[in-house]
């Protein structure tokens, strides 16, 4: 038996895995081993790789859609066929409409690692603004309030904390490193705070769990600093030498009194307190923030509030804190260049979000929904959409819906026949992370470099995300922009100012770090702020028109988009947990992960379900004034009164369980364009059965 290492892009927690091979096939894979602690992390979506890659339901090779007696009709092409009529459509758009008509849209699958550089890349040689990805609602809206307060997003060093606050993540489904590494801090005797709304395997092993209502975070964290300022718990050199707008902060802060606010978050007055003592009193203590605070119309001011925290604490970049990363030189390959400055991009109502950091890229994904529906503030008439299954993953499905039957062309580069993909002109088979070797660029930004390195040949005639555009860019005539005839060529450019090359990586499978960690580095060169300092108020958001110091208004764009709750919708639903078999909409055509979680729940309080005389099991409908969806409900007190959890990711398995029916894009937040796909107001009702 034959062994490899490469790192697992099945979900987006890259773990570095052991892959076993037998005559070019897999047969088994595991993770390599963590920190020592005692649990060992399993992940069942790993063990099930084989099913996943040898999976009878991929597409194999590239597929046109023929309309035969009003029939859809899939016919087998070659890639040339295929990339050809692409390549004609593309240039029709451009000629006819503008380049600007045609957007390129990603989803998470594709990392923000090579497969998204080179998207932009060919966008910016085609000369369109419109290559969006879906970070409002994944990470970089957070990341941008990390930007506006400290200059990059900070990162906990759990290993060396004796306190870590876990805000909104749950890493023993989603990402188990983090999972492991706060074990291992918990055995050296670290307290644990974990802020989240639903009972979880973390809040069970909490020293204090703030079992917030959904969206109030931002409350929380304002509360939290007039408790540390109010009781003189800051590190007052750090606050008097490192941030701006103190004297601010502290005058907000009043109004977010526990004794005013507790209430209203579904808190114990007492709880904040003591938590916000602990967390200040205990050195080093670090924060990590996760999705919990994404998908919510309020998400960046949120999450703002909670940076304030790391702050006041003099937390950033301290060992055993929230440490602030340097990213890894590289070359930008993504032809920033030729960015089509002259044409208004369809974010443009999103101007500090939609291009805030040199190589995210652009984020507003409901943007591409109003363009094709609206025609705002132009028509997009052609998607590529690439590792993305937004019929069931965005905000208000039925809209979306209705755009994609507007469009005149679109290409989906997926594995699988989804439920986006039958809406396609032109399906484009791509590789599972098994067949292809790519950057990973979320590790990049922290100074650490990974290779997730090729194990296998590719199934059937798919192709590699990265060869698919380059091919795609060469039958468009962008030779000169994409000059590599393999991948790795186009990895060792992009590194070129590193020094790392593909040769390196492979010889060091664990990756390499581009220099030594070093604490407090804002002591000889500052923050990388406007300022120089932590702002805690902010002139640029000021000058953007945005509050400078989060504000939280209960009526206002601000607030969390259950407010003012209507009495035909009393409940609060919550977009379900992850389970750590599935990601996202994927995977339930995989029978061995499937048989681990059947079917999706409702997930309700035994008070509400009493009122409502529903039992374990019953089939229940669950409204709200966007659409209505039916689960069987499982009566449990994992949830608060009041709120009810929705099982996430099963509209590709079923239409009827498509939570993202229930969803609404029209309440967005105000600066990064965020709907909640996470919280919103609804109803639950038992199912009458009729005849
Ligand atoms: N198995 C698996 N792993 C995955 C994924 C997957 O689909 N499946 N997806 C990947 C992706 S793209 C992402 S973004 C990450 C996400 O991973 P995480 O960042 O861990 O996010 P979630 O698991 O969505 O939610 C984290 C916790 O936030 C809580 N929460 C819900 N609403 C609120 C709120 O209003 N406030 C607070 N404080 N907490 C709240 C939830 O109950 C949950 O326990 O996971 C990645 N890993
Ligand atoms: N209500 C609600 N809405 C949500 C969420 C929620 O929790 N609740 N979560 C949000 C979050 S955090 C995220 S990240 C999004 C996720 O939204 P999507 O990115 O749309 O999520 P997936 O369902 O994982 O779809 C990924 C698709 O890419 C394909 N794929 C897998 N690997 C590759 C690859 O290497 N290349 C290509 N080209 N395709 C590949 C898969 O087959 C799948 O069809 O959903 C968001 N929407
Ligand atoms: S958690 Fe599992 S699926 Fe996700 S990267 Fe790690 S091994 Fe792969
Ligand atoms: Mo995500």
């Amino acid at each position: 038996m034959e062994e490899k290492h490469t790192i697992c892009r099945l979900c987006s927690a890259l773990c570095p895995i052991v892959v076993h091979l037998e005559n070019g096939r897999i047969i088994s894979a595991e993770r390599e081993a963590g920190p020592a602690v005692e649990e060992d992390y399993f992940c069942p979506k790993l063990k099930a790789a084989p099913d996943i890659v040898y999976s009878a339901d991929r597409i194999k090779t590239p597929l046109i859609k023929e309309q035969e007696k009003g029939k859809a009709n899939w016919k087998e092409a070659s890639w040339r066929q295929a990339l050809d009529i692409i390549a004609e459509k593309l240039d029709f758009f451009r000629t006819t409409y503008g380049a600007e008509s045609v957007c390129w849209m990603r989803g998470m699958a594709a990392d923000w690692g090579a497969p998204w550089d080179y998207a932009i890349r060919f966008m910016n040689a085609f000369g369109s603004p419109n290559t969006i990805g879906n970070g409002a609602v994944c990470h970089v809206a957070r990341e941008m309030a990390h930007f506006l307060t400290y200059g990059v997003m900070s990162y906990p060093d759990y290993k060396n904390s004796q306190c870590i606050v876990v805000w909104g993540k749950n890493d023993r489904d989603c990402n188990p490193q983090g999972y492991e590494s706060i074990l291992y801090a918990k055995e050296r005797g670290a307290k644990l705070i974990v802020v989240d709304p639903i009972e979880t395997t973390l809040t069970s092993l909490a020293d204090i769990w703030l079992q917030i209502r959904p969206g109030c975070d931002g409350l929380l964290a304002m509360s939290m600093i007039d408790v540390i300022i109010s009781e003189s718990l800051y590190d007052k050199d750090f606050v008097g030498a490192w941030t701006v707008g103190f004297d601010e902060l502290k005058e907000a802060v009043g109004a977010y009194a526990p004794e005013r606010v507790a209430q209203e978050m579904w808190l114990d007055v007492e709880k904040i307190r003591e938590s916000a003592r602990l967390y200040a009193t205990t050195k080093p203590a670090c924060i990590v923030d996760g999705n919990g605070l994404d998908m919510h119309v309020n998400v960046f001011q949120n999450t703002r509030s909670v940076c304030m925290l790391r702050a006041l604490t003099g937390s950033v970049d301290k060992k055993g804190g929230d440490l602030l990363p340097k990213a890894i030189p590289t070359e930008d390959i993504q032809l920033n260049e030729r960015f089509p400055n002259d044409i208004k991009p369809i974010s443009f109502r999103y101007p500090l979000f939609n291009r805030f950091h040199k190589t995210r890229g652009d984020h507003v994904l409901s943007s591409v929904v109003d363009a094709i529906v609206e025609e705002d503030p132009y028509p997009i008439k052609a998607l590529i959409i690439q590792a993305s299954n937004p019929v069931v993953t965005m905000a208000n499905s039925k809209r979306l819906l209705r755009a994609l039957e507007k469009l005149e062309f679109i290409v989906v580069i997926d594995l699988f026949m989804t439920r986006t993909a039958k809406h396609a002109h032109i399906i484009l088979p791509t590789t599972t992370c098994f067949e292809k070797t790519q950057l990973n660029l979320g590790s990049m930004s922290r100074n650490h470099v990974t290779l997730q390195d090729q194990v296998i040949d590719c199934v059937g005639n798919t192709w590699p995300d990265s060869k698919i555009t380059f091919e795609l860019a060469k039958r468009m005539g962008y030779e000169n922009e994409f000059p590599w005839d393999t991948v790795e060529e186009a990895i060792d450019y992009q590194l070129t100012p590193s020094g790392i090359t593909v040769e390196s990586l492979r010889k060091n499978h664990h990756g390499i770090d581009y220099e030594e960690t070093r604490y407090e580095k804002y002591r000889n060169s500052g923050f990388p702020t406007q300022s120089g300092k932590v702002e805690l108020y902010s002139e640029t958001l000021r000058e953007h028109g945005y509050p400078p110091i989060p504000t939280f208004d209960e009526d206002g764009k601000n607030s969390p988009s259950f407010h003012n709750q209507k009495a035909d919708f009393p409940l609060v639903g919550i977009s379900g947990a992850r389970p750590n078999s599935f990601v996202h909409s994927q995977f339930r055509n995989i029978p061995s992960l499937l048989e681990q979680e059947p079917e999706p729940f409702v997930d309700i309080h035994p008070k509400d379900a009493e009122t409502r005389d529903i039992m374990d099991g019953d089939s229940v409908k669950v409204a709200t004034p966007n659409g209505r969806i039916t689960m069987k409900a499982r009566v449990s007190s994992v949830v608060h009164p009041g709120s009810v959890r929705i099982a996430w990711g099963w509209g590709e398995y079923n239409a009827d369980f498509n939570i993202n029916d229930l969803t609404d894009d029209e309440m967005r937040d105000p600066i990064t364009s965020t709907p909640s796909n996470r919280c919103f107001m609804c109803n639950v009702v038992k199912e009458v059965k009729t005849g």
